[in-house]
């Protein structure tokens, strides 16, 4: 008898330790450096809060064998830690607010892989002083109005065409395409170590020795020197800060820009003096001499091609990208290399000069 009993006390346990330990539907895990996610239907996971304090984030496309397909609303809001994020290419869907008031953000690269961006998802923050207690204590008890208002610059990398680039229109941020344009570090706003690739300014180059305007030719009758256009020719006289340039188009040749000129005896150089074959391209920065009959330079302009920033003669890519770092203050350009990267003419260097040298380099808009 009292076997039996026992034996039906032992069932009994076993049977409140299986229902005790099956688990009841998860919700929410939170993993050791503090996120809090849930799985989704189709069982992948949506991170729910960020709790981890981290200053530079990299978002783990796999949270305990699951893929990271979602962030959701608000998960990541009031992180003021965070001074960059990344997003791996696994997310699809980025929730409303969901890094609001992350206020030290001020740039977010979005992968194409995100189809759904909620409202202020990036770059906003709040519009009153939580620091307040006044305010802050109107806020929780309703006084205040909810109100966010955009960060300052903020600036979103992607792809074009993406939600990434539609969000940033939607909402007046800063769109810069991310597979051709290098993003200059926008947190750190110290000089990288790397040579800067700025050309130097031209006063001390071997060719202006040579200028002999201020020394008449002895006797013969002296070339004055002037650059003398034919009608029509793709070239024309620009006066940048006191510079004499002359602005041509991109991908001219040395030939075509010399048959352009009424001046029989002129010759076109590169940026240090060199002589230039008559095929090659002539860039930003190259000379154009104006010789009197013994060959001697007696003028001298500096050829601007507008939104060729290295100096190549064609607009490319990294024509933008070079443009791109002096707006973020990486580089310095001076003279006719900064009209070459200020496509708009503002006189300002900004991310919207290197969007339109894009542009033009990927044939999207014209010069
Ligand atoms: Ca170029
Ligand atoms: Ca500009």
């Amino acid at each position: 008898m009292k076997k039996q009993k026992l034996r039906i006390l032992s069932v009994i346990f076993a049977l409140i330790l299986i229902i005790t330990s099956i688990p009841i539907t998860v919700i929410a895990e939170t993993t050791e450096d503090g996120f809090e996610y849930s799985i989704l239907d189709d069982g992948t996971a949506e991170i729910i809060k960020y709790t981890g304090g981290a200053t530079e984030l990299d978002i783990p496309s796999e949270i305990d064998g699951y893929t990271v397909t979602s962030i959701g609303q608000t998960a990541f809001q009031d992180c003021t830690g965070l001074t960059s994020i990344t997003i791996p290419d696994s997310v699809t869907i980025i929730g409303y607010g969901a890094f609001t008031e992350c206020n030290e953000l001020t740039s977010v690269t979005i992968p194409d892989s995100v189809t759904i961006i909620g409202s202020y998802a990036f770059g906003y923050c709040l519009d009153y002083d939580k620091s307040n207690p006044l305010l802050f204590l109107g806020t929780i008890f309703g006084v205040t109005n909810y109100r966010l208002k955009r960060i300052n610059g903020f600036t979103i990398y992607g792809v074009p065409g993406t939600t990434a680039e539609k969000y940033a229109n939607n909402n007046g941020f800063e769109f810069v395409d991310i597979n051709t344009v290098v993003p200059a570090e926008p947190t750190t706003h110290e000089p990288t170590t790397e040579a800067p690739t700025t050309q130097e300014p031209t006063t001390a180059e071997p060719t202006t020795e040579e200028l002999s305007t201020e020394e008449p030719a002895t006797g013969i009758p002296t070339v004055n020197g002037d650059i003398d256009i034919k009608d029509g020719a793709d070239i024309k006289t620009v006066d940048i800060v006191g510079t004499k340039a002359v602005e041509i188009k991109s991908e001219q040749s040395v030939k075509d820009i010399i048959s352009g000129l009424k001046n029989e005896n002129a010759k076109i150089v590169d940026k240090d003096g060199k002589d230039i074959a008559e095929s090659g391209f002539v860039g930003t920065g190259c000379k154009v001499q104006i010789l009197d009959k013994d060959g001697k330079a007696v003028n001298e302009y500096t050829v601007l091609v507008p939104m060729d920033v290295d100096g190549d003669g064609k607009i490319l890519a990294s024509d933008a990208r070079t443009s791109l770092r002096a707006s973020a203050k990486l580089d310095k350009l001076e003279n006719v290399f900064f009209a070459a990267a200020n496509a708009d003419g503002n006189n300002e260097l900004t991310a919207a000069d290197a969007r339109k040298i894009l542009r033009v380099s990927a044939k999207i808009d014209t010069v």
